[in-house]
Formats: structure tokens, C-alpha cells, sequence
């Protein structure tokens, strides 16, 4: 077997931007079903890089309703960006554990200010029952983890869409969306205005998984040199994923989501992954988190036969 790239396991464990406590066991829960173990055997090294500490909420104020625990969002997300940018430049692959999605402000900040410096064009697969693509102006509820995609995009907060580089960390037109079910009426016109791509659980339904992802393949080919699939594990049906952040029925199944990782591991293109949302607190008995940590194994190329 060929030398495999070193995967470094970045944890952030962070539930600030959900405002509410559970995801910030994620990454120990992800680690307990036996994450690296997993990838060894499917003959990578594999690095921890442990996690990066994050404030408690109880001993924070929210200073401002429409952007909740802005100011220590921001300070780990720059941190976990220098983090990312610094694997991707030693020719490692970043696998980064959440937490709550929040953290892909930080992963994106990293691999976008990485991909602009080596010239790559960045392809971003967003598996989620939501878009994540509010603001500061648009959000219902004011938690930041409905807004990240938004800001890889860089539409939001200067505080946050400047982490990074003050650029836009991913084009539009190199975003892919599946999965979503629950959209709020200002994605839903940010979606139509930047034109992304996005598979509805109508569109999986209708078009099928197999010639779904021969589109989304097909897109990501022709423009796309480091592909990342950010994985909100509440993608996929809460019966199968109960422990996430905001369950929604309707949801992918169990082989469907497989499936999204299989066809795109197979392309080779991948190059960077979020895991979001586990959440163990409303999980049972860590069913979700080993789902997710499968998932994370067919993303990096294990294969039924
Ligand atoms: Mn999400």
C-alpha cells in the first residue's frame, strides 16, 4: 500500500454557537468511538492534536443578542484557522471535530487563507439539514452556528469574515449544499441570491443519491482543486443520528449518507473534513458519534468490498 497522508485530528469543542450545552463533548465522544482506530486501519497515521480550549458559557455574558458569544467565536475560530492552515501546509490532512458548526468559520478561515496562498480553487460539500448561511441581520435566534457558510462566503460580521484574510474563502459557485430541510427566510434569499447549489431533501428524493452526486461531482471536477465536506451530522434522519445539535425529521438515510462520502472519496479530491453537531447529551448510549465517526471512515475512503 502507497504512503497515506498524515491525518491530524484538530477537536474543537464548542457549543457557544448553538447556546446551549452538549456539542462540546462531540469530539471526546467522537474519540470514544474509536475515531483513530478506524483510520489506522484503513492505513493512515494518524496525529492528535488534541483540542483547543474554550471558555465556559456560564461564565460569559452575551454582550450582543444578534451575535452571541462573539468575542471567544472569534478568538478559537482564529485559532483553529492557524491551526488548519498550518497541516495543510505540511502536507497534512485536517480533520477537525466539533462542536457545534460554528466551528467551520475557523476550518474555512484556514483552508481558504491556505488555498489563496498556493493558488488552489476551494470546492465546499455542506452536508446539513440547514443552509448555516444567516448573518448577524437575517438570524431568527442570534447563535452563530447557523451562519458559518455565510462567512466562508463572506457575508456577515467583519469580525468573523476577516479571520483568515479579509477575502472570501470559498466562491459560490464552488458550494454544494445537501441534505437541507430546514431553511429560514433569510438563507433562503441569500441561497437564491448567490445562486449556491443546494439539494433539498426534495431534490435527494426526487433525483435520487447515485445521479445526485454524479452532478455534484461533476460541478466540484470542473473548478475545484482542494474539496472540503464539512458533515453536520444532523444531515442525516434523527432516527438514525438522535445525540445532534437541532434534530430535524426527514433526513438522509443511513446508506444515503454513505453514499455522499463513498462518491466523493473515490474522486480523490478530498483534502479537508469538519465533522459538526454530535451532540452526546441526547444521545443514546454514543450511537450517533460512532455513526458519525463511520461516516468520517467512508469519507476517508473505506470501502464495503
Ligand atoms: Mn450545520
Amino acid at each position: 500500500m502507497a504512503t497515506k497522508q498524515t491525518i491530524h485530528i484538530l477537536g474543537l469543542p464548542i457549543s457557544l454557537g448553538a447556546g446551549k450545552r452538549g456539542m462540546d463533548t462531540g469530539p471526546s465522544a467522537l474519540r470514544i468511538a474509536g475515531l483513530r482506530g478506524r483510520l489506522e486501519a484503513l492505513g493512515y497515521h494518524v496525529h492528535d492534536e488534541g483540542d483547543i480550549l474554550i471558555t465556559s458559557q456560564e461564565i460569559q455574558n452575551v454582550e450582543n443578542e444578534r451575535m452571541r458569544y462573539l468575542p471567544e467565536i472569534k478568538r478559537v475560530s482564529a485559532l483553529l484557522a492557524e491551526r488548519v492552515d498550518v497541516v495543510l501546509t505540511n502536507g497534512g490532512f485536517p480533520l477537525m471535530l466539533g462542536g457545534d458548526h460554528s466551528m467551520s468559520i475557523g476550518s474555512l478561515a484556514g483552508i481558504g487563507a491556505y488555498c489563496k496562498r498556493e493558488g488552489k480553487k476551494l470546492g465546499v460539500v455542506w452536508v446539513d439539514a440547514h443552509p448555516d448561511m444567516n448573518t448577524s441581520e437575517t438570524s431568527p435566534s442570534g447563535n452563530i452556528h447557523g451562519m458559518p457558510l455565510a462567512v466562508a462566503m463572506g457575508h456577515g460580521m467583519e469580525d468573523l469574515t476577516s479571520i483568515g484574510g479579509s477575502f472570501q474563502k470559498v466562491h459560490p459557485e464552488n458550494v454544494v449544499i445537501i441534505g437541507a430541510r430546514d431553511i429560514d427566510q433569510g438563507e433562503a434569499a441569500l441561497i437564491k441570491k448567490l445562486n449556491v447549489k443546494t439539494y433539498t431533501m426534495y431534490d435527494v428524493d426526487k433525483i435520487g443519491i447515485y445521479k445526485m452526486m454524479q452532478e455534484v461531482i461533476e460541478q466540484m471536477s470542473k473548478h475545484v482543486d482542494h474539496l472540503h465536506v464539512s458533515f453536520d451530522v444532523d444531515s442525516v434522519d434523527p432516527s438514525i443520528a438522535p445525540g445532534v445539535g437541532t434534530p430535524v425529521s426527514g433526513g438522509l438515510s443511513y446508506r444515503e449518507a454513505h453514499f455522499i462520502m463513498e462518491a466523493l472519496a473515490e474522486t480523490g479530491m478530498i483534502a479537508s473534513m469538519d465533522v459538526a453537531e454530535v451532540n452526546p447529551i441526547l444521545d443514546n448510549r454514543n450511537k450517533t458519534a460512532v455513526f458519525a465517526a463511520e461516516i468520517v471512515s467512508s469519507c476517508m475512503g473505506k470501502r464495503i468490498l
